[in-house]
């Protein structure tokens, strides 16, 4: 258990999470050649960008685990998606990891998107190391980029390693403790590691390939951050009030040893998790965990559903029979998997900190805790309300098919989805954000074979009914009543002020903006 190091890269969409990933995975030895995001049919893609429509699109629509050994850790990494389209499952993803990698785009600084994942960790006080990336192009000066962080996450910034130049100039980065100097060279497609050349700041021949106006300016930087700049402490990280930076260029593998060498030396061991019973220690004997993610169809061949089983405590065995405390059922695991990407390879153990996945055949829903033992139930995942409706009208007869993945769709976090009139061919789907629409069409496309098409739906809040047994008043103007898959009756409302409406004029009718079962249970009760 501790050798794990399990942590989640976020950002702003496109700084460069995914090429981050591919190539903490090079450079750790665990793929032999990097593959790209975007780029030429022939090459290959991103690890971590499996999914069809992300090859297609160019950015990431699903977070990704990938586990591999580095230095005697075993490291577990989530990708995940930074349109906030997806950030669902983005914050699902950070809270099954102990630390969090944030990545800058040198150009940009902090986005909006980055402040909010900040957020989240600086909540569940998740230590982060912060990688500035994209130093190969045009950027801000880097005591901007640095006082931009600290200003407008309100968190402490102590680079690790100073830029040297920047865009065409970028020649490398400088160890702040070590005081040693990395020239890198480029590597024409960044498949490669890049050839590096450690020497110190005096030594004449690298000053003078650097060359004199950066090498003077960069050390005015130096001096400068060395006098008012946050010097660097482990204790202060771990409690998440201070971050490191490291400065680089993913694409053109620049400054990468020195982030994985600090997940390896600084990123905590698996964190003890609040339950409703206690304080789990990751040492605990009794096998926890919770499922933070679902996903069909994963692999071809397999046509599956798998659980994401964050483990938080104890030894996970195959065959161990688990119980999962909102069903109070038990059940035996025969199937785990751990994963890398899409790749998945069978495991008989697993430990507090790993990240697992179990086949789901309809046994699980995201949030729920499994255990072996005495039944306990961790804090419920984040959940957000849909805020967009569209009827999705199938365009060909293949209606089994089309029932089966708007289901597993559904029960992937993915959607919700609602029947306003009787029958089930066209369902209303509720969605956090429209580009999941895309998503959708995708793949009911490609992993159910249905044509479908969306038809936006007027509506824009559902609500559950609190008393599910009482009369149901009418809603009214273009709301309307319509259930659910287990037919519950939901409430679709025309508009946030028809909702409001609705609310004043019924103050005794509690409205749930999330299906009543959806809250697990424990398994005592
Ligand atoms: N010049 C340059 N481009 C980069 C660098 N890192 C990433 N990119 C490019 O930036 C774009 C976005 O990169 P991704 O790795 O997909 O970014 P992401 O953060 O994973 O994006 P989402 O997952 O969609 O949020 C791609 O075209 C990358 O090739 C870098 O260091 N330098
Ligand atoms: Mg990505």
């Amino acid at each position: 258990m501790a050798r794990r190091r399990t942590f989640a890269i976020i950002s702003h969409p496109d700084a460069g999470k995914t090429t981050l990933t591919e190539k903490l995975l090079l450079y750790a030895g665990a793929i032999e050649l990097a593959g790209a995001v975007r780029g030429h049919k022939a090459r290959r893609h991103a690890t971590s960008d499996w999914m069809e429509l992300e090859q297609e699109r160019g950015i990431s629509i699903t977070s990704a685990a990938l586990e591999f050994e580095l230095q005697g850790r075993r490291i577990s990494l989530l990708d995940t998606p930074g349109h906030m389209d997806f950030s669902e499952d983005t914050y699902r993803a950070l809270i099954a990891a102990d630390s969090v990698v944030m990545v800058i785009d040198a150009a940009n600084g902090v986005e909006d998107q980055t402040r909010k994942l900040f957020e989240v960790c600086h909540r569940h006080r998740l230590p982060i190391l912060t990688f500035v990336n994209k130093f190969d192009r045009p950027s801000r000066d880097p005591l901007e980029l640095v006082d931009d962080l600290e200003r407008t996450l309100g968190i402490a910034a102590a680079p690790v390693n100073w830029p040297i130049g920047s865009a065409e100039r970028f020649r490398g980065v400088y160890d702040l403790q070590r005081q040693t100097l990395h020239r890198y060279e480029r590597e024409a497609q960044g498949q490669h590691r890049a050839p590096v050349d450690i020497s110190s700041l005096d030594d004449s021949e690298a000053r003078a390939m650097i060359g004199a106006d950066v090498y003077a300016h960069f050390r005015e930087s130096l001096d400068v951050i060395r006098e008012a700049g946050t010097p660097f402490d482990v204790g202060e990280y771990r409690a998440g009030r201070q971050t490191p930076v490291f400065f680089g260029s993913a694409l053109t593998n620049f400054g990468l040893e020195p982030i994985l060498q600090a997940l390896v030396e600084l990123a905590p061991a698996p964190q003890p998790r609040p339950s409703d019973s206690g304080t789990v220690l990751p040492t605990d004997e009794r096998f926890t965990g919770f499922v933070f993610k679902i996903q069909a169809n994963m692999d071809p061949r397999h046509r599956d559903r798998v659980a994401f089983v964050r483990v938080c405590s104890g030894r996970f065995t195959k065959d161990m029979v688990i119980s999962n405390s909102r069903m109070g059922k038990v059940l035996r695991a025969s199937r785990a998997y751990r994963f890398f990407g899409r790749d998945r390879q069978s495991i008989s153990v697993a430990y507090a900190g790993d990240i697992i996945g179990l086949v789901n055949p309809g046994h699980f829903a995201i949030g729920d805790t499994l255990h072996s033992g005495m039944p306990l139930r961790f804090p419920d995942l984040p959940r957000f309300p849909a805020e967009h409706f569209a009827r999705v009208r199938l365009r060909d007869a293949r209606y089994k098919q089309f029932d089966r993945g708007v289901k597993q769709l559904e029960e992937e976090g993915l959607t919700q989805v609602f029947y306003v009139s009787a029958g089930r061919r066209e369902p209303i789907v509720g969605v956090v954000g429209a580009l999941q629409y895309d998503v959708i069409v995708s793949r009911l496309r490609s992993e159910y074979g249905v044509a479908v098409e969306i038809e936006p739906a007027g509506y824009t809040a559902a609500r559950w009914l609190g008393n599910p047994t009482g009369p149901t008043p009418s809603p009214g103007g273009e709301s309307v009543v319509a259930v659910d898959r287990q037919g519950r009756r939901v409430l679709l409302f025309g508009s946030q002020w028809a909702l409001q409406y609705f609310e004043r004029h019924h103050p005794n009718l509690p409205l749930l903006n999330e299906s009543p079962v959806a809250t697990p249970t424990t398994s005592r009760s």
